[in-house]
């Protein structure tokens, strides 16, 4: 079949209506392009609400900037990505402020054991004084803080073994904790055995009992499906944690002032729909984690915290951020030591 005079025309006119959106596609790709990791599913509400963060940010810059999201430690453990954002592996990375303790010790003041009553509280505190206050030490360490922290919630225990209800129910009881000395010195001061894991390798050391216990708000016991390995959860509120959006330095930088707001703005409002979110959802989730077999029980609270007293954790805590620290600490929450 020969090839007619009409079949090339209409062939160029292909070519030529394809090429067109070739070179929109060029036009449109962004100029900046940045990943941002995290160590959640992509259930929890923080990657929900960071995918419409990411779409307001690209409709906001007319495309300009183009955020690739990588949940559920794609790009590794807590550990992993806060090197990669150091280094500008990754350009913005969510992270518990114990955590990043261990980068910037005062970022682990927010976590000290029953520091907070309620989310009133919590708020006040870290959207004011306290929050200001650990935002400039993060800034001293090289890294770019949002201002609004995102909310992992109030920590619960949870078991293979036993319920946990009283302090006694913890001593040389095997419990999984996030990689953090405060972390680690809160439990030892309980007289439990904490080890120091990754979120990453939760759900494995819990199914091959490496230790019997853990401890996280009930949204990430559900995302996390954590429920599948454990069947206790005494609800403690031991403490508080959240998430800082945080960014690497040099990148932040090269984003122009304009683009640099339209991110910020975006992510402190994400922020705050993700905390109103989480709050809803552990509200309803003891039900849920129930009809999937998970046994609660309350725990006496003060216990727990004449227990942290009388071992001696808050002076020691005291001294090691300091007494400036310890005062605007005290000033959102009380007397603590
Ligand atoms: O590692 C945890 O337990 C988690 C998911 O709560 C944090 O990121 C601190």
């Amino acid at each position: 079949m020969s090839i007619s005079r009409r079949n090339i025309i209409l062939g160029s006119a292909a070519a030529a209506t394809l090429a067109t959106p070739i070179t929109r596609v060029f036009a449109q790709k962004a100029e900046f392009t940045y990943k941002y990791a995290n160590n959640l599913p992509v259930t929890h509400p923080m990657n929900l609400r960071a995918k419409e963060m990411a779409d307001a940010i690209s409709a906001d810059s007319k495309g300009r900037v183009s955020i690739q999201i990588f949940p559920n430690n794609q790009l590794g453990s807590d550990t992993d990505m806060l090197s990669q954002l150091r280094s500008g592996g990754i350009e913005f990375f969510t992270l518990s402020g114990l955590i990043l303790s261990t980068l910037v010790p005062a970022a682990s003041i927010s976590g000290i054991g029953f520091a907070f009553n309620d989310y009133d509280s919590v708020w006040k505190a870290m959207d004011g004084d306290l929050g200001a206050y650990i935002r400039g030490q993060i800034s001293k360490s090289g890294i770019v803080s949002m201002d609004k922290i995102w909310d992992n919630g109030f920590r619960q225990i949870t078991s293979s073994s036993k319920p946990i209800t009283t302090p006694a129910d913890l001593k040389g009881f095997k419990i999984r904790v996030p990689v953090s000395p405060l972390w680690t010195s809160m439990f030892k001061a309980l007289d439990a055995a904490p080890a120091s894991i990754n979120f990453a390798e939760v759900y494995s050391a819990l199914q091959t009992k490496i230790v019997d216990g853990q401890e996280n708000p009930l949204a990430i016991i559900s995302t996390a499906k954590l429920f599948e390995v454990q069947k206790y959860c005494s609800l403690t509120n031991h403490m508080w944690d959240g998430f800082w959006f945080l960014a690497n330095r040099r990148a932040w930088e090269k984003l122009p002032a304009d683009l640099q707001a339209i991110v910020a703005k975006h992510s402190n409002a994400a922020a705050l729909k993700e905390r109103a979110d989480v709050a809803t959802l552990n509200a309803g989730l003891q039900t849920e984690l129930a009809s999937k077999g998970m046994l609660f029980n309350k725990a006496d609270a003060g216990a727990f915290r004449d227990q942290l007293r009388k071992a001696g954790f808050y002076s020691e805590w005291k001294g090691k951020y300091g007494d400036e620290a310890w005062a605007i600490l005290e000033r959102s929450v009380g007397k603590l030591a």
